[in-house]
């Protein structure tokens, strides 16, 4: 009675901001979901009520891994597996199977054997650990591999590999399809968020195994973020190209970890990593929902992996919200509203550690205030009606790879939100690569022609390439002794900063076949009396 008094008198936006994320999840037609630990399950009280109030659905951190289903060969033991799914079967949660081929917490009795019977003992286990939930509504999906792929995206030389061959993934899939025809399969992986060599290398597993009619349902991105690595702005990117293949896509063991002890900015930060998260969850109509790897610090694999780091989750070790469990909250309840206010312009880039295909840029950074938080930038090549990406960064600083020697850039930066929103271009900055060598380099040499009291004339410095293909591009540095100053040059574009001097090619005399020279003059001003000239020419 005091509930539906309550219902009734209270505004229906305060009632609403008051419930827990699984009915603003559910609202969202996505779950909310937790890791769960059997050992807090069984004996605390605040850990089992927030685990049953606030998720939709859960996932066991370890009760269902080969180590505790399958310690010895044919002995199956469910007791932490069936506690969990019990648990999740009371709370009408939806239970996520995790993970039957892992490389990692699988007994040794499985990495000693051969291949025929390592495939065999492959398929026994997973056709009875997916048999044993089979019926039970409750257990909807699951991790059928996991962490196949290093961070090079090769496949894992895992034990299972290298017995098996690439073939064991399939196999698996198979194998699991005939155990549960209903239930969804995934691939799971870590440091597979944004779109990078991993992602892709699973993207195109996905898209292969699919074609070969391998049942392969749903693609799992675990998402162990870390505040000091930068969120990865492309992940809703990244999650819409998977969704494209068909499958369906999960975050699976969301965490963001930060370097102890936690504080207000650390938190803040933290809270807008899994405000977007979420929120690229809610953008994409194919992604089922989001599993936090557990809820409270109390409880979690992060000190123990990461020493110095942790506070990763959306409770205190009191089982108090932080605030990423209100940007949780906030983002699951949020309307259709998006953010449409772009980022503030990013300043002047400055260019250093410039060698002939590589450059560093730095910018003050931008800010955000419509919502969806700053997500990074994008670095742009002016070039007239389209600018082609140089790269990309979630921090105000990027390395640029793969430039062209000795070449002009005129480069500029735009900061990107959550919602994918682009600031204003920042100023150019222009720099220009140094040469690249031609396979073996060059040298430089120069002559005193003439000289008197108040200066001198260099003429010639001869540039050779000594190297063992063609050069196109050379440049030269020299510093000029106190008190000299450049005063005229030819055959060369000359700059100075300071003492140093850059003598690049003018545009006629930039290509020398292997062995050939050319060479370039210039004239010094020098205080009167003082004979010093430069002593040494580098060339690159
Ligand atoms: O959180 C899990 C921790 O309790 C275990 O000790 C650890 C053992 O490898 O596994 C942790 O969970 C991992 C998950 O199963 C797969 N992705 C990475 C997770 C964090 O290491």
């Amino acid at each position: 009675m005091l509930g539906i008094l309550a219902a009734f008198l209270l505004p229906a936006t305060s009632a609403d901001a008051s419930a827990p994320l699984r009915t603003h999840a559910a609202a969202k037609g996505k779950f909310i979901g937790t890791a769960l630990a059997t050992g807090p399950l069984a004996n605390e009280t605040s850990y089992k009520n927030i685990a049953a109030t606030e998720f939709s659905q859960v996932t066991a951190e370890n009760a269902m891994k080969w180590d505790a289903t399958e310690p010895s060969q044919g002995q199956f033991n469910y007791s932490g597996a069936d506690a969990i799914v019990n648990f999740a079967t009371q709370n009408n949660q939806q239970v996520h199977g995790h993970t039957l081929v892992w490389h990692s917490q699988t007994p040794g009795w499985v990495q000693n054997l051969g291949a025929t019977a390592m495939r065999a003992a492959m398929q026994n286990h997973i056709s009875n650990v997916v048999g044993h939930f089979a019926d039970n509504p409750a257990v909807v999906s699951w991790d059928v591999v996991n962490e196949v792929f290093d961070d090079s995206g090769n496949l894992r030389t895992s034990f299972w590999y290298n017995t098996l061959g690439s073939g064991y993934i399939a196999d698996a899939f198979r194998a699991a399809r005939a155990a549960d025809p209903d239930a969804k399969l995934c691939i799971n992986d870590y440091n597979t968020e944004g779109i990078n060599a991993k992602s892709t290398a699973i993207y195109n597993l996905v898209s292969s195994l699919r074609q070969q009619g391998v049942p392969i349902d749903c693609v799992g991105f675990q998402s162990h973020l870390a505040i000091q690595y930068g969120f990865p702005g492309d992940f809703q990117q990244n999650l819409q190209r998977f969704a494209a293949l068909g499958v369906q896509v999960r975050i699976t063991e969301l965490d963001v970890r930060v370097q102890t002890p936690r504080d207000a900015t650390k938190d803040a930060t933290q809270a807008t990593y899994y405000r977007n998260v979420v929120n690229a969850c809610l953008a994409v109509t194919a992604c089922q929902g989001v599993t936090i790897w557990g809820f409270t610090d109390k409880y979690s694999w992060v000190p123990d992996t990461f020493p110095g780091q942790g506070g990763a989750l959306i409770y205190n070790e009191s089982y108090q919200q932080k605030p990423s469990y209100t940007a949780v909250h906030d983002a699951l309840a949020g309307g259709t509203t998006t953010d449409t206010t772009p980022p503030t312009t990013p300043g002047t880039p400055a260019a250093s550690n410039i060698t002939a295909n590589s450059a560093t840029l730095t910018w003050a950074a931008s800010t955000d205030s419509g919502g969806s938080g700053l997500a990074g930038y994008n670095v742009y090549r002016e070039q007239g009606s389209t600018d082609p990406q140089l790269g990309q960064s979630t921090s105000n600083t990027v390395n640029l790879t793969g430039l062209t020697a000795n070449t002009q850039y005129q480069v500029y930066v735009r900061a990107r939100d959550g919602a994918g929103n682009l600031s204003g271009n920042s100023p150019l900055v222009t720099f220009t690569t140094l040469t690249g060598g031609g396979g073996g380099g060059c040298t430089a040499a120069g002559t005193v022609q003439t000289q008197w009291s108040g200066g001198y004339v260099i003429q010639p410095v001869t540039v050779t390439n000594t190297g063992t293909s063609a050069i196109n591009g050379w440049t030269v540095t020299f510093t000029l002794p106190a008190g000299h100053a450049v005063t005229g040059s030819w055959n060369a574009a000359i700059t100075v900063s300071g003492q140093n001097v850059t003598a690049r090619n003018a545009a006629y005399n930039g290509t020398l076949a292997p062995g050939a020279n050319t060479s370039f003059g210039f004239q010094v001003s020098r205080p009167n009396g003082d004979t010093a000239t430069p002593s040494s020419y580098t060339c690159a």
